[in-house]
């Protein structure tokens, strides 16, 4: 018997833009997602101005989930999954963003969708908004760094409470709210705040504004939940990559104790309802003039989060920044290598303990249940003589994840909710714009070039961990 609980939410993880396609069906509105090209592992996705002609954009047909939902959800199914996360894309339920009422065919589809998932038991669990910002919100208002975005979130936000209302009641806020630490990364603020890049203005700044606006609109987005139906539970949702000191020289530790916060205030924000004691100081020094109101404050007190959602797929190292006494953190730039960790491919470091340090981290800060969203190991796959994937690498990814997570329960007494790993059917990346790139246990016959039949098929790794939600995590 594992120490997981016997409701224990098992399940995969996926976001409407990576997988849907569909990109105008239903009177769907063009989003950020739809205006990133492919790009490849070290090359960047670049960010069009609109769709352009001759470009390709892979999030515009995906794996045409829109249409193979039924399907997919049945394989989810047979592997016993009791919940599925995906997120709304915003640009179905408003396609600009900023329209007066919401898109009928929209409300729909995911209508449709939860019904196909509560048809087999299976618990949705909701994103409002993965890196899927209407595009008109981005040119118009020039995105988070405009106050309006909390009443255009508000309003997106409250459509959904109120129409799925019954039928979902995890969800979560922003993802990876703090992907965007990375501030010099064009990819990052657009994904997190649809902010494109001004050379005259100081994107540091910038950064903590959007933040600022995004976390009130969270915390208004808990109070609506809970006021429409009391058995909402929403969550934030945090890129936990913990940033460990490379030596015990006190000036190493310092320089990942002050990255670390830089890097999770956000959590700080959304768990204790205020902001750190260095973030006001910060903002001071630097003259950043930040429109942060009285009234905002009490805001973000009143809506903390009932629960820690996060992603975990690697840890990251650092040394002596040599920027005492501030050790001010430059996410871009400011990383070294750990030497005693093998990366993926794509220069991802596994380490399993690392889950488990991570989960310590937010439980010894927020005493707060977590809830894993996301984790998995992004790999090529290669469809053997006998027409299946055997993914014997992934297999062994997960297990010793999951390994660290059940001591996380078992030993350190966290409250865990569930376990959802990321791209549970292959999807398109979100970093590279690659479907090469894969996650899933469900195979999808389809190629970087876009080549494919969109065929589904089983890989190894689907019959490995049907047996592991079958036994509650025993059988690993
Ligand atoms: P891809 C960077 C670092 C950690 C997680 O990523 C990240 C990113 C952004 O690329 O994103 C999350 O597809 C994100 C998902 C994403 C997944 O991790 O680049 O929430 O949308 O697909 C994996 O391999």
């Amino acid at each position: 018997m594992t120490g997981l609980r016997k409701d224990f939410l098992w399940g995969g993880a996926v976001a409407a833009h990576q997988l849907e396609g569909g990109w105008q069906e239903g009177g769907k509105g063009i989003s950020v997602a739809d205006v990133m090209t492919a790009g490849a592992n070290g090359v960047s996705r670049e960010i069009t101005d609109g769709v352009l002609p001759g470009k390709n954009y892979p999030n515009h047909e995906a794996i045409d989930f829109y249409h193979h939902y039924p399907e997919d959800i049945k394989l989810f199914a047979e592997m016993g999954f009791k919940c599925f996360r995906t997120s709304i894309a915003w640009t179905r339920i408003f396609p600009e963003g900023d329209e007066a009422e919401p898109n009928e065919a929209g409300l729909k589809f995911y209508d449709d969708l939860f019904d196909e998932c509560h048809k087999y038991g299976i618990e949705p669990v909701i994103t409002l908004s993965h890196f899927e910002i209407p595009f008109h919100l981005v040119k118009k208002y020039g995105g988070w760094r405009n106050r309006k975005m909390i009443e255009f979130f508000m309003k997106f936000a409250t459509a959904c409470f109120e129409r799925f209302s019954g039928k979902v009641k995890y969800w979560m806020t922003f993802n990876e709210i703090n992907n965007q630490t990375n501030y010099d990364s064009p990819f990052a603020l657009m994904t997190n705040s649809g902010l494109t890049v001004d050379p005259s203005e100081n994107m540091e700044r910038l950064m903590y504004q959007a933040s600022h606006f995004e976390l009130v609109a969270s915390a208004l987005a808990v109070q609506k939940a809970h006021e429409i139906d009391p058995n909402n539970q929403v969550g934030c949702m945090i890129a936990m990559v913990p940033i460990y000191p490379l030596t015990a020289k006190p000036q190493d530790i310092m320089s990942a104790e002050k990255a670390m916060q830089a890097r999770y205030w956000f959590a700080d924000v959304h768990c204790n309802g205020r902001y750190p004691s260095w973030l006001p100081v910060h903002f001071k020094r630097e003259n950043f003039n930040l429109d942060i109101t009285e009234e905002d404050l009490d805001v973000l007190k009143a809506g903390t989060v009932d629960y820690i959602g996060f992603s975990y797929y690697m840890s990251a190292c650092i040394k002596d920044n040599g920027n005492a006494p501030e050790y001010h953190y430059d996410e871009q730039n400011g990383q070294t290598t750990n030497p005693y960790l093998e990366h993926s491919e794509w220069g991802w470091a596994v380490d399993p303990e690392g889950l488990r340090y991570g989960m310590n981290w937010f439980n010894d800060r927020y005493n707060l249940p977590q809830f894993i969203v996301e984790n998995g190991f992004g790999a090529i796959d290669k469809v053997g003589a006998d027409g299946k994937v055997h993914d014997s690498y992934r297999i062994d990814y997960l297990r010793r994840h999951i390994e660290q997570m059940k001591l996380a329960v078992e030993i350190d007494g966290i409250d865990l909710m569930g376990y959802t790993p990321w791209g549970c059917i292959d999807l398109v990346s979100a970093g590279t714009g690659q479907m090469d790139k894969r996650y899933g246990f469900i195979y999808v016959d389809k190629n970087d070039a876009g080549e494919g039949t969109l065929k589904r098929s089983r890989k190894d790794s689907f019959d490995w961990y049907k047996e592991v939600i079958a036994t509650n995590g025993e059988d690993l």
